[in-house]
């Protein structure tokens, strides 16, 4: 790394060199991006001299919190004794069969195999090419739909990007592909409320567009259904009580794949180590990554249920498909440490029962705020509703979107990171984060919410 160099000049030469992910650069000043050199815990420091909380643990994947020498040491251990090998042609190496032997012990008691993948959007591709692959070798090729939902996320590749329900992303390259379908999300505060339903007459309907969408396509064209028990970028939408029971009994009566990606809520986000085991839900494949490394380095899989694994392992079947870097040596060995020190300091059960209620009691206090409309969280990732009016809980911002970056801006000059989604503020942060940590971000979230309520008034926008 270049030493001496200037905060402005690396900003100079990030803006002159480097095309950020999903950023209008148009509008990105050269002096507004944010140069992070060091995290610890839950901390960040930027080259401007500034400790901010990180309120998103990156991006909702450092679970075990940043700078776990650990980890650090357990990769290094593992580049110097085999740096990389691939598990293509007959081969496998050491971490690689720990980490498949781990996982298959953490997930439900039908599922014991794992396909690996780069990214949570490459296990999403692997996993377009299985369920239909599997259909294909039970003598049922028609069976090729996937049902999404509106406003899922599943990824940025073809695939991700078709299985998720993101408009703005179906409107560049063509998206989605073909046989992707979507239907309505269980979105009690944004859509929901207006419809006159109560909010468990919305989760029975939002589920039950499960069986109309099978109904109109027909079940022997449907290869499975995929969603994330919450839907995390979309904006932490936790459905009705309602929904996922009657989305189990839907999928029992039908002949359907489920497919619950657990990119952000696996891994102890809600208090179990996976979203489907929070719900109950019983999945035939499950999308992993995020979590599972805590970020240190890029990793991602697909958990593979019994069943299909049986068909994949009949003789003359090959799955054409696989990366160069499918269970890279160390990212398993930094998968492995990760989970042993979610094993180790109980950090699930420390979700479930002890931080999880403590933040959730602190972030739902925060209702009161004449700017919020609901502030909702499961396990450790919540939102707050922006809303322009304390009186009128249906009212809604006109600009969809101002008031969001208004907050998200204040929040990040407060020192405290927080990612705006439409007009509401989602929080996500490591599951180690204190009680004083807590404490921390609660009042600076409320000290953001006046300044940001404040600025709003100013600008007529409320
Ligand atoms: N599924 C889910 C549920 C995700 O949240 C992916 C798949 C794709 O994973 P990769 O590793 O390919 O990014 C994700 C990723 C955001 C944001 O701004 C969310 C994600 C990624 C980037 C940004 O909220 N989620």
């Amino acid at each position: 790394m270049r030493a001496n160099v200037s905060s402005h000049d690396l900003k100079v030469s990030d803006h002159k060199h480097h095309l950020h992910p999903f950023t209008d650069h148009g509008a990105l000043e050269i002096d507004e991006r944010r140069v992070i050199t060091r995290a610890d815990g839950v901390w960040l420091w930027d080259t401007d001299g500034n400790r901010m909380l990180d309120g998103m643990a990156g991006l909702w994947c450092v679970n075990v919190g940043h700078g776990r020498q650990e980890i650090v040491e357990a990769v290094r251990a593992q580049m110097s004794e085999l740096s990389y090998y691939n598990t293509f042609f007959k081969t496998t190496h050491p971490p690689v069969i720990e980490l498949s032997s781990v996982l298959a012990d953490l997930a439900p008691d039908n599922i014991n195999m794992v396909m690996y993948a780069g990214s949570g959007s490459e296990a999403n591709d692997t996993i377009l090419r299985l369920v239909r692959t599997y259909w294909a070798l039970q003598g049922q090729p028609a069976k090729k739909v996937v049902i999404s939902r509106k406003n899922a996320y599943h990824g940025s590749t073809l695939a991700g990007a078709s299985l998720g329900g993101m408009g703005p992303m179906h409107s560049q390259g063509g998206l989605p592909i073909p046989d992707i379908h979507h239907i309505d999300q269980p979105y009690w505060f944004g859509e929901g409320m207006m419809t006159g339903m109560s909010e468990d007459e919305f989760g029975l309907w939002a589920a039950r567009e499960l069986d109309r969408a099978i109904e109109t396509i027909g079940e022997e064209n449907v290869a499975a259904f995929i969603a994330e028990p919450i839907q995390g970028a979309g904006g932490v939408i936790v459905p009705p009580s309602t929904y996922w029971p009657e989305v189990k009994r839907i999928l029992e009566r039908r002949d359907i794949l489920f497919i619950s990606d657990e990119v952000i809520c696996g891994f102890g986000r809600t208090g179990e180590w996976f979203g489907s085991g929070y719900y109950d839900l019983k999945p035939d494949l499950m999308t992993i990554a995020k979590g599972l490394t805590s970020g240190y380095l890029p990793m991602g899989g697909v958990l593979v249920s019994d069943e299909i694994a049986e068909v994949l392992h009949r003789k003359g079947v090959e799955f054409f498909h696989g990366y160069t870097y499918s269970g890279h040596p160390a990212c398993c060995a930094a998968a492995l440490t990760n989970l042993a020190i979610i094993k180790r300091e109980g950090l699930i059960a420390r979700v479930r029962d002890h931080i999880g209620p403590y933040f959730q009691k602190r972030w739902k206090a925060l209702e009161d705020h004449p700017l919020v409309g609901e502030a909702r969280m499961i396990g450790l990732f919540g939102a707050l509703e922006l809303v322009p009016d304390e009186n009128k809980l249906m009212k809604r911002f006109d600009n969809v979107g101002n008031a969001g970056i208004i907050t998200r801006d204040h929040s990040l000059r407060n020192g405290l990171v927080m990612r705006a989604v439409r007009d509401s503020l989602i929080i996500s942060p490591p599951l180690s984060i204190t009680e004083e940590e807590v404490d921390h971000l609660v009042a600076t979230a409320r000290k953001t919410l006046d300044d940001a309520w404040e600025d709003i008034r100013r600008q007529r926008l409320a």
